[in-house]
């Protein structure tokens, strides 16, 4: 059974080719080119993978092109800057095939230093801190790398398109009454530029988008109820 890999893509040359090369036998990787200015569109293609392309801008514009594009029952989300390593998808999609979770988180373990700046990570543990509150879910990373049933994810009718669009997936996922789960895996180096937490604007963008995501999907209907 093929599992089709979503790898949203800004600017990503330099990764690419050894992300593409690791994916195991049985995953198809998307790469969704999300405008980028360099060769990663071509990169892509050259090292096997089917390239979409959503000129609309947003990392989850690109996450959802990718999802659509997607057929296969599984799909797995992760990013394309070699900071994660595709040889552990099967961590984070086997426990889905298995039917033991719903969404499986792969919860990041730093392999250096240099990995997760400072500031990243404590950022991501009050959120997961948050979420845990939130859901019930015994998250401790709102990591990049995931897996879910297809047919699900378009079922929780995610609106954000830009940095909330992982966050919106885990709250609507649990409003909706998913098993959770997070199994481990490496949190390497990326390769190139980081665009997100490593630069102040796209810190500011994520947090931002973050929030809004945090205060426009609503909670459990449980806690509605009680
Ligand atoms: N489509 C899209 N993808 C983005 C954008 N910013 C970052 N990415 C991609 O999202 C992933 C994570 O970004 P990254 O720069 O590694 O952020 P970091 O992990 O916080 O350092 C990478 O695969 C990027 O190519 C964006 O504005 N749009
Ligand atoms: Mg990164």
């Amino acid at each position: 059974m093929k599992i089709d890999v979503v790898l949203p893509c800004l600017n990503e040359e330099t990764a690419l080719p050894w992300v593409l090369e690791r994916m195991p036998r049985g995953y198809r990787p998307i790469v969704v080119d999300n405008g980028s200015t360099d060769r990663s569109a071509e990169i892509a293609a050259e090292f096997g993978a089917w390239v979409v392309t959503e000129p609309r801008p947003g990392f989850g514009a690109a996450c959802h092109a990718g999802l659509l594009a997607a057929t296969s029952e599984i799909v797995c989300f992760m990013d394309a800057d070699a900071s994660l390593d595709p040889r552990q998808l099967p961590s984070v999609a086997e426990p889905v095939r298995e039917d033991r979770g719903d969404l499986v988180l792969g919860r990041r373990v730093p392999r250096s230093a240099a990995a997760w700046p400072v500031h990243a990570r404590a950022g991501n543990a009050v959120l997961a801190a948050s979420l845990r509150r939130r859901t019930g879910a015994r998250l401790y990373d709102l990591g990049p790398m995931r897996a879910a049933r297809r047919a699900g994810l378009l079922g929780l009718n995610l609106t954000d398109r830009r940095f909330g669009y992982p966050l919106e997936m885990v709250l609507r996922a649990a409003a909706a009454g998913w098993r959770i789960t997070e199994a481990r895996v490496d949190y390497l180096p990326r390769a190139g530029r980081s665009k997100v937490t490593g630069t102040v604007r796209g810190t500011l963008r994520a947090i931002g988008d973050m929030r809004r995501v945090m205060g426009n999907v609503p909670g459990k209907a449980l806690e509605k109820t009680a």
